[in-house]
């Protein structure tokens, strides 16, 4: 109840932006007075986060919100929101409030998102005036850090590395949640009020787990070369690329029982290289590829081994986008079996499947997933500003665009709303979809 309370109260208030450029501006060799001014920003910003979800979540329509799975999920948020809160932050003298707030010389100064400007935080840790984002990402050379501090700032590295933990089974279980309810509406419907909801609540929490690793990663100190806490300045793409294919590869031949899984032919011009998250490229071409891979081995079937047609990823390089296309020559889909690709509420896997020993018992990594696989991908396209595009020709193959965005200063999505998404499916498809979606999803 008085949980509750603080929740909707820290609901009210807008949800900060952090854009990649910013993320990198601000993690180049943090100072411990850095780190700190950081913490400070998240212990204000993931309460707030935390706490949209948790509305969110309260608000579904009645018999979703009270699925045992969703309630699970929506404990999970309201348990973190809690900790957060309840963790106390130092007491800070007035010169070390001048030191955090002064600005640094080197560094270009971070334009703050406008619409910041002009909201009122609920916990005012620093000046109410200034902005959180722009004092955020203001490094700061030398504060002196009692020990009071750097206590308190390890304290909440672990913090949220519990959290980031904690929620680690969320895609998972809200899935069983969406089976619940199929379950309990007896019908396969496709409802866009969830399509939309889950593209939101899947995107805040890339977001949120976004922010926690940088920050744990920073904090953890120096990490690989051309890495700025989880993101690489350096990016190549070829590797990622080709560690991709190798695990799709392997993948399919296990799940299959082949001795060769269809090959891959890249096309690769020049060695790209480009600032990104790396983990979320692999996750992205690793799902194309299995896609991909699994269409053409079905059409074929296992014993054309040597003459699968070989799955195409090109690779072009322009001023504002790099662009990896994957083409497969797997018989496609019909046109109108494309949004249904989006939908998370068409999924076809069963409840047991979704139990974490079934996957966790069963050491072969999902060739198929639960279908959630293309959604989520798309989503971590558009995160950083890019996006992702299926165009079949049904009866020969399929063309996946994966375009990225090389400018990398598009705003962090947190009012996520893609219109275009929804136009088509406004009627409910027929159940004759089911062995399409089967065919597209496993
Ligand atoms: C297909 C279906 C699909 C989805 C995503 C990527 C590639 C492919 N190929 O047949």
């Amino acid at each position: 109840p008085q949980l509750y309370d603080k929740i909707k109260y820290f609901a009210r208030f807008p949800q900060t932006g952090v854009s990649l450029r910013q993320m990198v501006l601000f993690g180049q060799k943090p100072s411990q007075g850095t780190l700190f001014k950081a913490s400070q920003f998240l212990h204000e910003e993931l309460p707030i986060r935390l706490a949209h979800r948790v509305k969110e979540l309260d608000e579904l329509p009645q018999n979703l919100s009270h699925m045992p799975s969703i309630v699970k999920v929506k404990n999970w948020y309201a348990q973190s929101f809690q900790e957060l809160i309840d963790l106390k932050a130092p007491q800070i003298s007035n010169t070390m409030r001048e030191q955090l707030m002064s600005r640094s010389e080197h560094l270009p100064h971070s334009v703050p998102n406008p619409s910041i400007a002009k909201m009122i935080k609920p916990q005012n840790a620093l000046q109410a005036s200034v902005p959180i984002a722009h004092r955020y990402y203001n490094n700061i050379e030398q504060v002196d850090c009692s020990p009071e501090i750097i206590d308190y700032t390890s304290t909440f590295v672990k913090t949220i590395e519990k959290v980031k933990r904690r929620h680690d089974p969320v895609v998972t279980t809200i899935a069983q949640g969406i089976l619940e309810y199929k379950e309990h509406l007896n019908s396969p419907v496709i409802d866009t009020e969830i399509q939309r909801f889950l593209d939101r609540f899947y995107m805040s929490r890339i977001g949120i787990r976004m922010l926690i690793g940088q920050h744990v990663e920073l904090y953890r100190g120096p990490g690989r070369k051309n890495y700025v806490g989880v993101i690489c300045t350096k990016t190549k793409l070829r590797e990622v690329a080709m560690d991709a294919v190798a695990n799709a590869k392997f993948i399919c031949e296990e799940h299959y029982g082949l001795f060769k899984a269809p090959e891959v032919h890249m096309f690769c011009p020049g060695d790209i290289e480009f600032m990104y998250v790396p983990s979320h490229l692999n996750h992205m071409l690793f799902e194309l590829l299995k896609n991909s891979l699994r269409a053409v081995v079905e059409r074929y079937g296992s014993d054309y081994e040597d003459e699968y047609p070989p799955i195409k990823l090109i690779i072009a390089h322009g001023k504002e986008d790099i662009t990896i296309k994957v083409s497969d020559e797997g018989g496609g889909i019909p046109r109108s079996g494309i949004p249904l690709v989006w939908t998370y509420m068409y999924t076809t896997a069963t409840a047991q499947e979704l139990e974490p020993e079934f996957s966790q018992s069963d050491f072969k990594a999902p060739m198929a997933g639960f279908g959630y696989g293309l959604p989520i991908s798309r989503l971590y396209a558009r995160y950083f500003g890019g996006d992702l595009k299926l165009i079949s020709m049904e009866g020969y193959g399929t063309d996946a665009y994966l375009h990225l965005n090389r400018l990398s200063n598009s705003d962090e999505p947190l009012i996520y709303t893609h219109e275009e998404d929804f136009i088509q499916y406004k009627e409910q498809p027929s159940i004759q979809y089911d062995e399409q979606i089967e065919a597209v999803s496993g």
